[in-house]
């Protein structure tokens, strides 16, 4: 590295330019890039599953196509953030076998289960809210690739937030027991949603650096924040109550005040304590090892597009 190089890489990021694969970076940059995008990609394509799991049990044929691109679409950003992180120079499978053992991590969010079919509305409704609010600011990121992965998904997510927000509301506009069932969904699912924001600042490792690399924007309570004042008046409009006995508007700041979560079931979460997250690592690797012949067949093509060419 010459200090040219250094040079630059600070003017980019003080300019609020972007930094593209061929640039010279920090180490510390790439691997902090390198860890984020790939546990991104890893909670999209472990996100399939818990939603997956209603595809065939989904109430109508309208339903379940709905249901099915929004699937696919998970699928879909996994492969740009895959792509992304490639761009750093590591590849898919390096990157796919940190997750199947466990060295790296996905998201919180999945490891939660989902009994019933407003369940997956809540899913639609928080957990691609929490996702819009967490990855708008990322369309800002200063590694360019990622950020350019950023605006799509943050599209497909809109569209996402909004068929679980309107399964949901048909069913508080249904029967007692329909409302009933959507209440208990948005129990299961609300302070889960809360922590997908990660820890509270004052136990963030990577806050401080990230932010001064324009990776990240706002900081995990930051953006938390955001998303429990534009949730609210989304859950009065549903006619659900929050459960969260600490929720009022504060006029003095502007905000919603909230209770704290259960950090300690948050770090279970993250560690994947019990049986539901071995289920869906062994869902995943299952998936991989199925595929196998797909992976072979599309390297055997691509050799001999290279041969003719
Ligand atoms: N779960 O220092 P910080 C989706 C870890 S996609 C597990 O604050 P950072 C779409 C963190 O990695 C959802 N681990 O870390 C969808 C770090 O450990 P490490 C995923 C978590 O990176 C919807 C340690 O704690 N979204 O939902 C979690 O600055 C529906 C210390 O934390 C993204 O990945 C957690 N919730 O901030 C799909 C967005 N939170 O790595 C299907 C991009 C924190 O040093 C269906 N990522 N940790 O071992 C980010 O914005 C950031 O990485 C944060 C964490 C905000 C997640």
């Amino acid at each position: 590295m010459t200090i040219h190089a250094q040079q630059r890489f600070d003017s980019l990021i003080e300019a609020d330019e972007r930094i593209e694969p061929d640039d010279w970076m920090p180490e510390e940059y790439r691997q902090t890039l390198v860890r984020q995008i790939a546990q991104h990609a890893h909670s999209e394509i472990i996100g399939m599953q818990p939603e997956g799991a209603w595809i065939s049990r989904a109430p109508s044929l309208h339903r379940k196509a709905i249901l099915i691109a929004k699937v696919q679409d998970e699928a879909g950003h996994g492969l740009y953030l895959y792509g992304a992180a490639e761009s750093l120079g590591t590849t898919r499978a390096e990157l796919l076998d940190r997750l199947h053992t466990r060295r790296q991590k996905y998201s919180s969010i999945f490891n939660y289960p989902t009994p019933t079919w407003a369940d997956v509305g809540a899913i639609g409704w928080l957990v691609d809210g929490a996702a819009i609010a967490n990855q708008v600011p990322l369309c800002r990121c200063s590694f360019g690739p990622y950020g350019r992965a950023m605006v799509r998904i943050c599209k497909e997510e809109s569209f996402h937030q909004r068929q679980g927000f309107q399964i949901l509301l048909r069913l508080t506009e249904g029967t007692a027991e329909q409302k009933q069932m959507a209440q208990e969904a948005l129990n299961r699912w609300w302070w889960p949603s809360v922590m997908m924001f990660g820890p509270p600042d004052s136990e963030s490792v990577h806050n401080a650096r990230n932010m001064a690399w324009g990776i990240k924007r706002f900081t995990n309570d930051e953006l938390r924040q955001g998303f429990v004042d534009m949730t609210v008046p989304q859950a009065e409009l549903l006619g659900l109550t929050i459960p969260d006995p600490e929720l009022r508007w504060n006029d003095e700041r502007g905000h919603y005040d909230f209770g704290e979560p259960d950090w300690e079931e948050f770090a279970r979460m993250v560690r994947g304590e019990g049986d539901l997250p071995e289920q869906r690592l062994r869902v995943r690797r299952e998936a991989h090892e199925n595929g196998a012949w797909v992976r072979e067949a599309a390297a055997a093509y691509a050799a001999r597009q290279r041969q003719a060419a």
